[in-house]
Formats: C-alpha cells, structure tokens, sequence
C-alpha cells in the first residue's frame, strides 16, 4: 500500500497547488497541517534544507518545492498529464509557472508589507503581472477559444497560478485598491471562474474571505495596526 503525505498549511498558496494536484490526479493522502510557528518534527526532518511547507513525502521520500513537487505527482502518476507534450509547450508553461513566484508572488507580498509609495509601486507592479499572464493565456489558450493555459486540459500553469486568486481580495484590501479583473484581463477573469468550478480546485483553495482575516489578523500581531 503505497504511503502520500502532504505537509502544509491551509494558507500557503504554494501548499494549494499540491492538494490541486492530487485530486486531479485522484490520488488518496493524508494531510498534515503545520503551524509555522512551531513546525513538526516530520517537516524539520523532511525538508531539513529549506525547511519550508509544502512537503510531499512519498512512500517516506520528501519531495520539496512546490512546483516540483507537481511535476513529481505529474510523473509518478499517470491518469490525466499536466504538463503538455511538446517541448516547447512544457518550457513555456515552466517559465510562467515560475514567473508566478518570482513576480507575481512578491508584488502581492509587497502590496502587503509596505505602505506609502513602495505600496503604490508593488501595485502597479501586480497589475503588470496581470497584464502579462492576460497576454501568456491569450498566447497559451488559442485567442481564448481553449478553456485553460493549457489548452483544452487542466494543466500545470493552471495548477500554479489558481491558488493566487484566494489571496486577490487580500490584495485588494490592504492596497486599497480594485484589480479590474472582468474588464481588463478578461481572459484571466473567465479563466479564474472556469477554476473555481472544479472539484479540485474548491478542496484546495480556502474562502478568500477566511484568508483575508487570517492575512489582517497577522498583520496586527506582526505590526500592531
Ligand atoms: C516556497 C514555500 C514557502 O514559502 C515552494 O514550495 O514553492 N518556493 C517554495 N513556504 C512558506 C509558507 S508559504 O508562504 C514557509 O513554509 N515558511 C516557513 C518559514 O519560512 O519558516
């Protein structure tokens, strides 16, 4: 009897897109809830280096790294395939797929941290995120006549990128601003609901509602306001 066990929290965006990718893939584990503050002996042990959630341990062997780990659940099972066939298709869903953590990500963490003209900046630096991501799934999804980045399937940079839209309002809230999703980046406000639905995708991603009041009541802890 094969072993699946996910340390994470219900927060982490990054944590989202592991619990997305069982479930598309169907595959039964057991989940671990860790509270970073206080991380378990499993996680120090399974991811000694980073020592970071999310971890997949697989019949005992730690996979770390989010994207890594869902092209590791890609490869050990095989019922439906994230990553698209071509060469070229794989690298570019890869390179979106990161440029979600190395830009988007932290825009939406500066939007949260900084006040003042560095908030300003952050924002107009998520909005051009946006902008891009709108003109990478135009690219990606035929003009928008295909349901997903990747294509007519559910893929590996819709997996990426949809644990990000819980955290939206987040955004919104603590910029004090409106990302003008419908009318501006109507592709990605379309694709986002077209998410929403899926079975996989309503057991990963917390209410945006419950992430925003953990993300404020953080804030109060941390910085007192
Ligand atoms: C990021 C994981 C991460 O930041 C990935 O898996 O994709 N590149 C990694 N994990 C955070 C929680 S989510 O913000 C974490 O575990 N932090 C604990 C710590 O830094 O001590």
């Amino acid at each position: 009897m094969e072993q699946v066990k996910v340390l994470s929290t219900w927060i982490s965006m990054f944590g989202m897109r592991v619990v997305i990718a069982l479930e598309e893939k169907g595959v039964k584990y057991e989940y671990q809830e860790e509270v970073l503050s206080n991380k378990s002996d499993l996680l120090l042990q399974m991811n000694p280096v980073h020592k970071k959630i999310p971890v997949l341990v697989h019949n005992g062997q730690p996979v770390c790294e989010s994207l890594i780990i869902v092209q590791y659940i890609d490869d050990a099972w095989d019922s439906t395939q994230f990553l698209p066939s071509k060469p070229y298709d794989r690298a570019l869903a890869r390179f979106w797929a990161d440029f979600t953590d190395k830009k988007f990500y932290d825009a939406g963490a500066r939007i949260m941290r900084l006040k003042d003209e560095a908030q300003e900046q952050a924002k107009r630096d998520l909005l051009e995120c946006f902008q891009l991501l709108e003109g990478a799934l135009k690219e990606m999804s035929a003009g928008g006549s295909l349901p997903f980045f990747n294509g007519k399937d559910f893929g590996f940079l819709d997996i990426a990128f949809i644990p990000f839209a819980s955290w939206f309002p987040t955004y919104e809230s603590f910029g004090n601003f409106k990302i003008p999703l419908d009318t501006e980046y109507p592709l990605l406000g379309a694709w986002v609901k077209r998410c929403m639905e899926r079975d996989s995708v309503k057991k990963g991603l917390p209410s945006p509602d419950k992430v925003l009041e953990f993300a404020m009541q953080t804030r109060k802890r941390v910085l007192g306001d």
